[in-house]
């Protein structure tokens, strides 16, 4: 899975906050995490290709405006051997673990193992389906900015790929980790409403509540799992990819919780270890009308009446 590195220290002052009225006003050049130069603890550290080729497709996104189409990229064919990697790994997955939603929303990628696919293709069939666009970013990009991002029906996404060294793991987000585990469900309409709800409620929200809505994101987006008959199926990125997290998740050893965005949400754990709660959804529509509830209550009446529209 991906190791999430933001933390609240890394939040402005509720002074600072200003809030966009559009997607060209959240800011996507913010990132937090890995700079430049990586750190030990990153698999690529030690390979400076590997930095250069990273940073060169980082400034591609800082360069990217709004409304412009996503530059293709060139893969090579050592990153087209990492992505066919995690894909056939994960993709025998699927079947028994993913709910049915990111299974018909799977197909309408074609994801194969022959070409590495391109963010602005995804994107256009994400249009198509929901409504929903892709804008690429450098890195992992500071939290309130990724949440506002949701607001406008926009994912952020960074385009480079992981080190070939571990194919099965990156400790920041890459492009098999957006591909392969959230791309797919921002197909899907009512999994749309959910996110678009969090993205609305992060608007207005002081660093208190971002840094609830993180954890929102986490227990949801990233970790989440879905009733399906009596059975518990994953939607989260970081469940669907990996092996291990699933087993983990399914052996009993975890909690498993009723989804509250009211209730206070668990510390989130990374880097080492699974998760020991996860939080269950009934159905992904009665996410999307408690997350609506809980983004009316702290988002002013003229925000929810302009953006709590149906995507155009
Ligand atoms: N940035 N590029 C990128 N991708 C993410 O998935 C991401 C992010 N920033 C923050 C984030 N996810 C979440 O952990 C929450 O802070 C919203
Ligand atoms: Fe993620």
């Amino acid at each position: 899975g991906v190791a999430d590195t933001s933390q609240p220290q890394h939040l402005g002052s509720v002074s600072e906050i200003r809030i966009p009225h559009s997607l060209e006003e959240v800011d996507n050049g913010q990132i937090l995490g890995f700079g430049a130069d990586l750190a030990e603890d990153h698999p690529g550290y030690r390979d400076q290709a590997y930095k250069d080729r990273r940073k060169a497709i980082g400034d591609l996104a800082r360069k990217h405006r709004v409304g412009q189409p996503i530059p293709r990229l060139e893969y090579t064919a050592e990153e087209l051997h990492v992505w066919a990697t995690v894909l056939r790994e994960l993709k025998d997955l699927y079947p028994q673990h993913a709910c049915a939603e990111f299974l018909r929303c799977l197909s309408l990628f074609n994801f194969n193992e022959h070409e590495v696919p391109q963010l602005e293709d995804l994107s256009q069939i994400l249009k198509r389906e929901t409504g929903w666009q892709i804008r690429p970013v450098a890195g992992l990009l500071h939290p309130r900015d990724f949440l506002n991002g949701l607001a406008f029906r926009t994912f952020h996404s960074t385009q480079y790929m992981r080190h070939p060294s571990q194919p099965m793991y990156t400790p920041e987000p890459d492009l098999c980790h957006e591909l392969l585990g959230h791309v797919p469900m921002l197909a899907d309409k009512a999994f749309c409403d959910m996110v678009h709800s969090i993205g609305v409620a992060s608007l207005c929200a002081d660093d208190k509540q971002i840094w609830h809505l993180t954890k929102i994101y986490w227990y949801t987006v990233e970790f989440g799992v879905v009733e399906e008959g009596d059975e518990i199926k994953a939607f989260g990125a970081g469940v669907l990819s990996s092996f291990g997290e699933l087993e983990h998740m399914r052996s009993g050893k975890a909690k498993l919780l009723p989804f509250d965005p009211e209730a206070k949400q668990p510390k989130m754990s990374y880097k080492d270890g699974y998760q020991q709660k996860y939080f269950v959804l009934e159905s992904f529509e009665k996410g999307a009308q408690q997350l609506r509830d809980y983004c009316a209550k702290i988002t002013p009446p003229e925000i929810m009446a302009r953006l709590m529209t149906p995507a155009a």
